[in-house]
């Protein structure tokens, strides 16, 4: 069974991060492996939230990892909270990195041109240098944006203007970059990819639904990172992970009783496996 560990915060309530990333990982068949760098009372998008940081533990955890000689074949990091993280992260990819393993980056840091509480843009600047290590990146256009400091646009761009920023965010160092949330119409949305070796795009668009979940791109990057390690191409990875996405949105909006904060990712589950063996 292949083995990931994921790094990003626990969120007690509100379906992000690791409350999205543990049970997808597993459902996919794979292996989770964590290192919680925070625990929130409630992801930010609530009014209040408390906030205990765990960057003292990282190192500890990974120095006894290292002892065990235990290895991962995918290192996937999420919401990072501080500088500090960052560079702890870039230790534990020269740790932990082999020749056959996969450096997995989604740098989560805003949505819709705005960061999240307690970023700025020098936190995107020094995010994108920990890109550079990456095998695979998924920023969303707001990510992208900051991390290359280019201007934001939330509509009205062309081809020409993602396929300009793909090959800007692999210009950092990463293999694969991918964008997520990219639209040229309205009915549809997807991703778009660019691979550095071979200097080929790819995209994939699914049915765009107008609403809006908290923690879709945790269950995306989960999905994707899933099946990647399922032994999917990137390609299928991302139409699995995207179709899974759509899917998690369509369900919150069946359930009247589903919550603000995030998307029913749980009932989409039994669709995901199905799509993990169609698109491989
Ligand atoms: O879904 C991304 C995410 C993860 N973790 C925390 C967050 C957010 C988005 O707001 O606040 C703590």
């Amino acid at each position: 069974m292949k083995r990931i560990v994921t790094i990003q915060d626990i969120s007690c309530v509100g379906k992000c991060s690791l409350t999205v990333a543990l049970p997808v990982i597993s459902a996919c068949g794979v292996e989770a492996s964590v290192i919680p760098t925070a625990v929130l009372s409630t992801h930010t998008a609530f009014n209040n939230f408390s906030f205990c940081d765990l960057t003292d533990e990282i190192e500890p955890v990974t120095e006894i990892w290292k002892k065990e000689k235990i290895s991962f074949d995918a290192i996937y990091t999420g919401y990072l909270g501080s500088f500090r993280q960052i560079e702890l992260m870039e230790k534990l990819f020269d740790d932990f990195r082999t020749e056959e393993n996969i450096i997995f980056i989604d740098p989560v840091m805003g949505d819709h041109g705005k960061l999240y509480p307690g970023f700025s843009q020098e936190f995107a600047d020094r995010m994108a240098r920990l890109c550079s290590k990456a095998d695979v990146i998924v920023p969303n256009l707001t990510e992208a944006a900051f991390m290359l400091r280019e201007e934001y646009k939330e509509y009205g761009y062309t081809e020409e203007y993602v396929r300009d920023i793909l090959k800007k965010l692999a210009a950092l160092g990463c293999k694969n970059a991918v964008l997520t949330g990219v639209s040229f119409d309205e009915g549809k949305v997807g991703v778009m990819a660019y691979n550095k070796e071979n200097d080929r795009f790819s995209a994939y668009y699914t049915e765009k639904i107008n609403a809006s979940f908290h923690g879709t791109g945790d269950v995306f990057s989960s999905a994707c990172v899933g099946a990647l390690m399922r032994g999917l191409s990137l390609e299928g990875a991302l139409k699995t992970a995207a179709n899974y996405t759509v899917e998690s949105i369509k369900a919150s909006m069946r359930d009247k009783d589903n919550n603000w904060y995030g998307v029913n990712f749980e009932e989409a589950i039994p669709y995901l496996l199905k799509e993990l063996n169609s698109n491989r």
